[in-house]
């Protein structure tokens, strides 16, 4: 059935050379979100986004998704709160989607697939003197999910489609000088929290994984100028980038907690 084809698509993808499960893995990423199963606890601190548009640097299609990286060099986009004992760097963000609408997000609420999901990758720079060695650690990354789903046309998000046509090609980087990725969350405050991985190799343990539980709107236009982008380098028969999104994971021993009631 289609979840085969997708882990045959996984498991060909260049980017996927390690194996598709880390044996002995405990919290791997991403997981279906079983609504009634997260428990609320109270104290859970609002998440505060602090982000500065002139960190942005570039946009880099990478063979498997498009990433737009920031300077984290200095403390200047960052978020605290939350779920997080300290504060984390932003260091990039980027999107999984699906070749339809009817799935292409990598976490799941309730077995619902979104078309697509945002993740805005934070690194503890408190702790770590870089990302590579933050990767390797249990509390070293913090990653935001957003979850897009089809309705009106998101402003915010166009400015970033404007600029998808020049790095259809993987390996191909452009400047991206000015955007504030805050734009891109949804206003309510609520989310999930659990302790996961990365959904690409290495799949480290190193996650807090936040998930925000109203998704934000974009339109048809804005989710097929992602699926205009291509896996392949320039010259080479053209793959299009669609359904690069890991397969679901087993929960196991994990607790999902809510912020809302
Ligand atoms: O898919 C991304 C991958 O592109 C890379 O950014 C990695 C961190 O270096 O993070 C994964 S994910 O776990 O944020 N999906
Ligand atoms: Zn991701």
């Amino acid at each position: 059935g289609a979840c085969c084809s997708y882990r045959l698509r996984d498991a060909l993808h260049p980017l996927w050379q390690s194996p598709l499960t880390i044996p002995g893995g405990t919290r791997q990423s991403p997981i279906n979100i079983q609504w009634r199963d997260s428990v609320y606890d109270p104290f859970l601190k609002p998440l505060k986004i602090s982000y500065d548009p002139t960190t942005c640097l570039h946009i880099w299609n990478n063979g498997y998704s498009f990433l737009v990286e920031f300077d984290d060099s200095t403390d200047r986009s960052i978020i605290v709160g939350g779920p997080l004992e300290n504060q984390y760097r932003l260091k990039q963000f980027h999107f999984h989607w699906g070749a339809i609408n009817d799935w292409g997000s990598e976490h799941t609420v309730d077995s619902k697939f979104y078309p697509a999901e945002l993740h805005l990758v934070h690194w503890n720079a408190v702790e770590y003197p870089s990302f590579e060695e933050a990767v390797m650690e249990g509390n070293g990354l913090a990653v935001i999910g957003v979850f897009l789903k089809l309705g009106a046309r998101h402003e915010g998000l166009q400015t970033l489609v404007d600029a998808l046509p020049a790095v259809k090609h993987k390996d191909t980087v452009i400047e991206f000088d000015v955007f504030d990725p805050s734009c891109l969350l949804p206003s309510c405050p609520d989310y999930w929290t659990y302790a996961g991985s990365l959904t690409t190799p290495p799949l480290t343990e190193s996650v807090t994984w936040i998930i925000k539980k109203k998704p934000i709107e974009v339109d048809e236009d804005q989710l097929e100028a992602f699926r205009m982008l291509l896996f392949t380098s320039d010259g080479e028969e053209e793959k299009r980038m669609v359904d690069n999104f890991r397969p679901l994971q087993p929960l196991m021993d994990r607790t999902v907690r809510s912020s809302f009631q």
